[in-house]
Parts: C-alpha cells; structure tokens; sequence
C-alpha cells in the first residue's frame, strides 16, 4: 500500500472542476458519474440522496501518523461529488466521538493499512482500495469504448488490482494478470476462478503482455513499468498505483488515453459505495 504524501495531494481540492473537465472529455462522464457507475448507482439517485447526508471524516495518528491535507482533501472530494462532509477537530477516537455527536451518516478513516468509509446505521463498509479497483476498471472501459470481450492487462494483484480485475471480468473483459510476485498472481485467479467462475490467464513475462495488450491498468507502485515501445495510438491505460507506471515519454506517448490520479477516483467510488444500501433500490 503507497502511503501519499503532502505533495501528493495539495492541489487536489483546488482542482477538482478542472479534472472534471478532463475526466469528461476522456471517459464521458465527471468524477461523480464514474464513482456511481463502478458504485452500480443510478447518479440522479445519489444527487437526490447525498446532499442530506453528512460525511464524517476523522484524522488518525496511528503508526506513521497523520498526512498533512489528507482529511481536507477526502472532504474536498467527497463534498464535491455533492455529499457534505466536515474533518473532525479532534483525531482518534475524540475524533471518532465528534464525528457521532455531530451526527455524521458516514465516517471516514483511514490508517497505514487501511482507508474504509462506514455507515453505521446500515452496518456497511466501504473500503478504498476496492473502491479505487472498480473505479479504475470503470473508468478503463468508459474510456476504452465498453471492454466487454477485449483482452485487458492488469499489472499488480494487491488489492487494487484484484479489485479491478473483478470488475474487469463482471464487465465481461478476457483479463490477464501479472504480479512481480507470481504467488499473488495465482492466488488471485483461484479467487475469481472460485467467486466468478471465471478463468483469467496468468503471465510470466511482462513485456510479452504488454506487446499484446492495448488495454492495461497499472495497479502497482512500481515507477517506470510501462516503457514507451510498448505505447501505440490505441493503448489505454488507467494507473489507480502510486507513483503513475509511466515516465515522462511514455506519458506523452499515451497522451489523453491515461486515467491516474492519487486518491479521487478511489474516494468518490467509496462513498457512493457507503450509501448505496440507503438508496430505495439498495
Ligand atoms: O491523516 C491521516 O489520518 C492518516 N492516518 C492517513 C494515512 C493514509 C495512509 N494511506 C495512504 O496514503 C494511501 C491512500 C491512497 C489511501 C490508501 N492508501
């Protein structure tokens, strides 16, 4: 799990409109459209929905402690997509306290292994690693054109990345997966192969998987895993890991055709997917 740092998410907030803009000129629809989609929400439901809601989000010094902007930039996105959401003034559990006593539907929060958004009412989890799988598998594919029977490369098994290739396989996609880890790779394909009954082919080499794929999400931390040979003009890649896969040719190489950010995608998929057992059809 990549921890964010400061610098990684200061202009977030300040730029949400602007990535709407670019959000919709690559996939069609804004931040809020994608995150309802990959939530399986109708967006008219979520906007009538979320503005009565209140979202709580509490900062937490466990282990390697608080990231400076983090909570504000969770609100900032969260409040954005049309949910109201305040950042407690205390942390831990004085926090997790102020959150209840101002009555926050959804509680957000996150420490160095996990980010989950809770609806204590519904008893519902929402967690952002799986939150940000789906959306970027969503997000692939509103780009993409529809991925259904497309071959589609998903690099990295971690969470992330098995939630994505989830998505991938529910949207009817032929997925192959790589992993560093080969371990992880096939632990993944017993898992869909039990939960989907689905096969997904496991790949050993990488390279020969990226010559032959078009369509790749890159769920890994791993800097420059996507050099520029293996771009051509229909390559599309959705990038949910931390650092972005791509160097600074290969990112002028795929030009628009990229979906990556730090932490919105992941942020508005999970709090749709928080409330969704609110909505009448939930
Ligand atoms: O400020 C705080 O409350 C910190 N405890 C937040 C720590 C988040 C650590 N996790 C991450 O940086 C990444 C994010 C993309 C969310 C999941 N992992």
């Amino acid at each position: 799990m990549t921890r964010l740092t400061t610098n990684d998410i200061q202009h977030i907030a300040a730029q949400l409109a602007d990535y709407d803009t670019e959000l919709t000129k690559k996939t069609g629809y804004s931040l809020r459209g994608i995150a309802c989609r990959a939530a399986g929400v109708q967006e008219s439901e979520f906007e009538k929905m979320s503005a009565d809601l209140l979202a709580g989000i509490v900062p937490l010094t466990f282990g390697r402690g608080i990231i400076g902007g983090f909570c504000d930039t969770v609100a900032s996105i969260v409040a954005h997509i049309g949910c109201p959401a305040l950042v407690t003034q205390f942390a831990d559990v004085a926090g997790l306290a102020e959150a209840f006593e101002k009555k926050a539907d959804i509680i957000m929060l996150a420490d160095d292994d996990r980010f989950v958004a809770i609806h204590p009412q519904s008893r519902q989890l929402a967690d952002n690693a799986a939150a940000t799988g789906r959306g970027f598998a969503t997000g692939l594919s509103l780009m993409g054109g529809g991925l259904e029977k497309k071959n589609v490369l998903v690099i990295g098994c971690g969470p992330v990345g098995s939630a994505a290739t989830q998505a991938l396989v529910k949207l009817g996609s032929d997925v192959s997966i790589y992993d560093i880890n080969l371990s992880r790779s096939d632990d993944l394909a017993n898992r869909i192969r039990q939960s989907l009954d689905a096969k997904i082919n496991i790949v050993k080499k990488l390279e020969q998987a990226l010559t032959d794929h078009q369509f790749i999400v890159d769920a890994t931390p791993a800097a420059d895993i996507i050099p520029a040979e293996y771009i051509t003009p229909d390559t599309y890649i959705s990038a949910p890991g931390v650092p972005l896969g791509l160097n600074q040719e290969a990112r002028s190489k795929v030009f628009d055709r990229l979906l990556h950010d730090p932490l919105q995608i992941g942020v508005a998929t999970m709090t749709v997917d928080a409330m969704k057992f609110l909505l009448p059809e939930g």
